[in-house]
């Protein structure tokens, strides 16, 4: 096996594997490509939801509770920006809105969003290389009964509650895999690729989308290993469990396994469904049943480690 991982995430569960991998490989062993599809545009600054979840719980400043955001936090700009008549329906902590207005003036001097995620990180003592999927602006927008509605509007202000009937993201085809994540896979010594437990509609799919990404995985000579983002059928946050319904998937991990079917060789699954195991096997996916639920650092480090194993046991 080879020495180089490459882990694919989306925020929330997917940043808490990323941190975990992060804890049990150096930097120079860890690259982690980040979706880019949540991002929006709000009040003149560019927030970038998933990647800021991953540089939270790598830098250790992660809200665990609320699950995005930092920790400690303050909320008084918000509160004057509300008084001065300003959209408050999505909701910008003051340390949050620090990082918001680096990134945001970064951009606007001209630097690439890889640039200035470099940086960023880098400023926060983050020595693992974080990169955006893209440099290219992708948005992803949900069709809806009320037509086609901007992600943050749909997961914030809507509260994911209109059914969900289609997924698009928008820019996708002027969009190309950003330099360190193609780098990343190109490497010699790279040794598996990981999609962490994200939603693999809303937060892994615009990667794939990216051009010639999933056959790049598909074709890929290392193994491609997979963490559920269900436990005991249902995802611990956000809308899986009712987007599966919506669009008419299996529910469970048979859903997971048929969205990643041709790029997957390994599906990680929680001991609580582990009675699905036996029905999701096949001669071309393995299957390993553990502990997925990652309730501080310690979970993170033993799923890190055993999505490792898994992964070194996995012919390519
Ligand atoms: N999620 C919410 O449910 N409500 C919010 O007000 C909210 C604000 C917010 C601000 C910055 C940020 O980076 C994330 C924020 N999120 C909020 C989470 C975000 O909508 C989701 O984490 C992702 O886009 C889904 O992966």
């Amino acid at each position: 096996m080879g020495e180089h991982i490459l882990a694919l995430s989306g925020g929330v569960g997917g940043a808490k594997l990323a941190a975990g991998l992060a804890q049990v490989l150096s930097p120079e062993r860890l690259t982690i490509a980040v979706n880019t599809a949540d991002d929006f545009e709000h009040l003149g600054l560019t927030i970038c939801p998933d990647i800021d979840s991953v540089t939270y719980a790598l830098a250790g400043l992660n809200d665990v509770q609320r699950g995005w955001g930092v920790a400690d936090e303050s909320w008084q700009a918000m509160e004057m920006l509300g008084r001065l008549g300003e959209a408050d329906w999505f909701n910008l902590g003051d340390r949050d809105l620090a990082m918001h207005i680096a990134r945001s003036w970064r951009l606007r001097e001209g630097a690439s969003l890889s640039d200035v995620t470099a940086r960023l990180t880098n400023e926060l003592g983050i020595a693992h290389r974080v990169v955006p999927m893209s440099d290219a602006p992708v948005r992803t927008q949900v069709l809806t009964g009320d037509g086609w509605m901007d992600f943050q509007r749909y997961f914030v202000a809507e509260q994911c509650e209109p059914a969900l009937r289609e997924i698009r993201f928008a820019g996708v085809s002027d969009a190309a895999p950003s330099e360190g994540f193609r780098q990343a896979l190109d490497r010699e010594d790279l040794a598996a690729i990981v999609i962490c437990p994200s939603n693999p509609y809303l937060s892994v799919d615009p990667i794939l989308a990216l051009g010639g990404l999933r056959e790049a995985l598909a074709d890929c000579r290392v193994p491609v290993i997979a963490v559920s983002p269900l436990v005991g059928g249902k995802s611990l946050k956000g809308p899986l469990s009712k987007l599966l319904d919506e669009l008419g998937k299996p529910q469970g991990n048979a859903a997971i396994a048929e969205h990643y079917r041709g790029l997957l060789d390994h599906l990680v699954i929680d001991t609580s469904d582990g009675e699905q195991a036996e029905d999701l096997r096949c001669e071309t996916l393995a299957v390993t049943v553990c502990d997925t639920v990652m309730r501080g650092p310690e979970d993170r480090a033993r799923l890190a480690r055993d999505v490792l194993a898994a992964a070194a046991a996995t012919p390519g």
